[in-house]
């Protein structure tokens, strides 16, 4: 118990230490480094010998010094230049700074050695003659280096954002580093990093008009800005922007060398294998494109790519689709189809043998099982051991596929493609970021814990203003235990607190909990309730439920407005950009549709007009004109009017009297338990910010526990239980969950009893795609019930079991028919 209770004393002190410990101070002690004191900057060292992302990393590192300080420190790349002052020396395991320091002892790299992408940052004395201390940075390889570097830059207070979403840092005179040693690393995943995918409305308009217009579009400027954010955000991998228009990223060959530079990974999407872009690339008719009519000519425009980008570091996609997003031509069958792909993984290989490395096994490859492929994957597609596979999800942020005991064993792993943006069907989303932080967590976390630890893409659209999700994405994917269940809020505190300052960022951070979890009942580019090709009907929502979202709607756009004067002149671009425009154009989008429903059309056309002006001026004045044409209201829509009609105003179908109820529903939020009983191997916890009715959804941890045995359902299953009032009478249980996918086969399963009564069985079959699916991910519930038989009236108490790990509970709902004419 002693023991106990001093375990829980030191962690109480190592957490009030943290707090109130910043190793970034204005003021610094005795032997703590300056960096910059009230007098100098002190110097940055590296070797020039060192890997060029080196170099770039501490060069930047001297402007943000200078942006916090208004200091320039001197930057010198040569350990002969070492001045009698305190400097900063930056270096990679291997490379003379680094082995200075390691053979007088001075750091211990011990665990850098073989560690991936780690870095230490710690003070010491006398580094070398006639120098009094030093800042050493040291990395066990080149980006672990600039990882270090740039940790050092968001410590002080440059946010990884400061250029793409103008995050100015707040001015400090002086910056001190804690006496001591910080390690950090290996990453948790890795290889982390972006799809820039649907650029056609945002980025490279923006590129091509107003930031790099000399190479048409997306290109050296652009990619070097994107690399520099990577590594920032601690990433490492790119798959580039590869739509009709946007000049390929190889058509310039400097792109590939800067990516050399930055030391960023190279891909290409899961539909463009072996580095190619085909859209762009792809020179003869669409039908040659086919591995059975022309493989030759097939083989020919890959072996080009590896010719001259196989000696940089990229990770190889494998396999083939059609030219776009699309099934792959040639085979008329699937077993016809998984026959090829193993044909053409071995013709893949081969290729890669001879231009890359003889021991291919050694070459980063992946096969992305998206769309249509992951069906052939499942007919028994065999995909060589040392190929990562990558699972996707469906589009909509819920992960397909998770690997079994059996596959774990493969030695290339797993990883995921995850759609934080997404052109098709049933609808885009690509205009605003909208998918909550506690969705990518309850499912990243979840396939991180079956394995997906090789490859994390997330597809980010046009990157604007995706910038929330895309660095929450990379940060758990850089460490995986940083978010938990029992601190996921923080991360929006955290991140608010960064680019606005700690006194607002609670209340930014309310705010956009509260953006993230109206968003998700309806997307802003969902809202309109039937699905394409269907006729249109109401949107579903009583007069009331309608009045209510537009009224908390308009809640959020006050406080945004009445919080916007508060917000330093230096930051109003980063707030128009990060808060103020995705969360009032949420309102007013939804003002346009509700009011539309309502037949209340100049209303209606107040807040469409409403939204035309902040658009407008995304793409006119801000941050003095630096982003013209990167922010399309709702992209897709207005060019493709099969998925979904823009500034439709229907008539006023709410405003009809709902028809009179013929049943007492009771709602139970999911989270508002009364009491909770751990099973023989899982629990039921909170996943906060998740779902539409409590404070967030009930899920089972761990997240890939075995399921239970049916028979042990009462005795080993996780239960929750709920005390409520039934009439006497026939009553069902509605279950409403989260359309997640199970871990294992094609059936989310949970259990039901009421009282004492028999435990009921709750299956729901959840197939991809399909209409089901389709008003399930736009939606974001899935609904199945369970008949409890008559009861009688009085208190009850309902039990919800956890069969098995991958279900997340939002509300129950208890239905029960009403007697005739009340
Ligand atoms: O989101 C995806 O992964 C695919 O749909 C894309 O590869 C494709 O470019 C899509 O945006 C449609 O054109």
């Amino acid at each position: 118990m002693l023991r106990f209770l001093l375990f829980i004393l030191a962690l109480a002190l190592s957490r009030a230490a943290g707090a109130a410990d910043p190793w970034i101070t204005q003021t610094g002690k005795a032997r703590d480094f300056a960096l910059v004191s009230r007098t100098a900057a002190a110097p940055l060292m590296y070797d020039q010998a060192d890997a060029a992302v080196v170099a770039h990393a501490v060069r930047d590192l001297a402007a943000d010094v200078e942006r916090v300080t208004g200091r320039r420190p001197e930057v010198k790349n040569s350990l002969q230049q070492a001045p009698a002052t305190p400097v900063v020396l930056v270096g990679t395991l291997g490379g003379s700074v680094a082995d200075a320091l390691a053979s007088s002892g001075k750091i211990d790299p011990t665990a850098l050695h073989g560690a991936w992408e780690s870095f230490i940052i710690a003070t010491v004395e006398a580094p070398m003659p006639g120098v009094p201390r030093a800042l050493a940075i040291i990395g066990s390889d080149p980006r672990g280096t600039a990882f270090g570097v740039y940790e050092l830059s968001q410590a002080i207070g440059v946010s990884p954002w400061y250029w793409w979403a103008d995050v100015a840092p707040a001015r400090k005179d002086a910056l001190y580093v804690a006496a001591g040693t910080r390690r950090l690393g290996p990453p948790s995943v890795k290889y982390r990093g972006i799809f820039l995918n649907d650029e056609d409305w945002g980025m490279q308009p923006w590129a091509a008009k107003t930031f790099e217009p000399e190479h048409g579009g997306i290109g050296p400027k652009t990619y070097t800005r994107l690399f520099e954010l990577l590594l920032r955000l601690k990433a490492n991998t790119l798959w580039p922007a590869m739509h009709p228009g946007t000049p390929p990223f190889n058509s310039n060959p400097a792109n590939a060398a800067l990516a050399g530079e930055y030391a960023i990974v190279m891909g290409s999407s899961h539909a463009e294998p072996m580095l190619r872009n085909n859209v762009g690339e792809w020179k003869e008719p669409a039908a040659a494109y086919n591995y059975l009519t022309n493989r030759d000519g097939v083989l020919k425009y890959w072996d080009e790519r590896l010719a001259t980008n196989g000696s940089y570091e990229n990770f190889y996609t494998l396999g083939m689709r059609g030219i776009h997003d699309s099934h792959m031509q040639g085979p008329k069958t699937d077993p016809e189809r998984v026959g090829l792909l193993q044909k053409i993984f071995a013709d893949q290989r081969a290729l890669l043998e001879s231009r890359v490395n003889p021991q291919v096994e050694q070459v980063p490859q992946l096969f992305c099982a998206y769309k249509e492929v992951l069906g052939l994957y499942r007919q028994g597609l065999e995909v060589p051991d040392d190929v990562t596979i990558m699972w996707p999800d469906d589009n909509f942020g819920y992960v397909r596929n998770f690997a079994n005991a059996q596959e774990r064993k493969r030695a290339g792993g797993f990883g995921v493609y995850y759609h934080l943006s997404y052109l098709g069907a049933p609808m885009s989303y690509l205009w605003l970021s909208t998918t909550p932080p506690a969705l990518v967590w309850e499912e990243m976390n979840r396939a991180y814990d079956a394995g997906a630890q090789r490859i994390w893409i997330a597809n980010v659209g046009d990157l604007k203003p995706a910038e929330i999700n895309t660095e929450f994405f990379l940060q758990m994917a850089w460490d995986i235990k940083r978010w938990r269940a029992d601190n996921l809020p923080q991360f929006l505190t955290e991140w608010a607190g960064r680019e606005f300052g700690a006194a607002h960022a609670s209340e930014i951070a309310d705010i956009m909990a509260g953006y993230y979890r109206l968003n998700y009942r309806r997307r802003p580019e969902h809202l309109q309730w039937w699905l394409p090709k269907e006729q249109p009907r109401a949107s579903g929502w009583t007069v009331d439920e309608a009045a209510e979202r537009l009224a908390q709607f308009t809640r959020l756009r006050e406080r945004v407005e009445a919080l916007a004067p508060r917000i330093g002149e230096d930051k109003r671009d980063a707030w128009f950009e990060l808060v103020a425009y995705p969360v009032t154009a949420a309102a007013l989008a939804n003002q346009r549709f509700i009011e539309g429903e309502r037949g209340n059309l100049a209303a209606a056309r107040a807040a469409d007009a409403r939204l035309d002006k902040l658009t407008d001026y995304w793409n006119t004045d801000l941050a003095g004109g630096k982003w013209r044409h990167m922010m399309a209201q709702e992209p897709a829509d207005r060019q493709w009017p099969s998925f979904r009609l823009a500034k439709w105003t229907p008539p006023g179908y709410a405003s009809e009297p709902p028809a009179p109820a013929t049943m007492r529903s009771t709602v139970l939020a999911a989270d508002r338990f009364d009491a909770r009983r751990a099973g023989a191997s899982a629990r039921w916890q909170l996943v906060p910010g998740l779902g539409h009715t409590g404070a967030g959804a009930m899920t089972l941890f761990p997240a890939t526990a075995a399921p239970v045995h049916p028979g042990r359902i009462a005795l080993d299953a996780p239960r929750l239980s709920y005390r409520v009032r039934l009439d006497a009478g026939e009553a069902r249980a509605e279950v409403h969950l989260i359309p997640t996918y199970p871990n294992a086969g094609s059936v989310l399963r949970l259990a039901v009893a009421l009282d004492d009564g028999p435990v009921r069985l709750v299956e729901l079959e959840v197939k991809d795609g399909g209409k089901e699916w389709a008003q399930g991910v736009l939606d974001n519930v899935r609904t199945v019930s369970a008949a409890l038989g008559t009861v009688a009236a009085g208190q009850h108490t309902l039990h919800l079991y956890g069969v098995e790990s991958g279900v997340v509970v939002d509300k129950l709902v208890l239905t029960q028919p009403l007697p005739a004419g009340r």
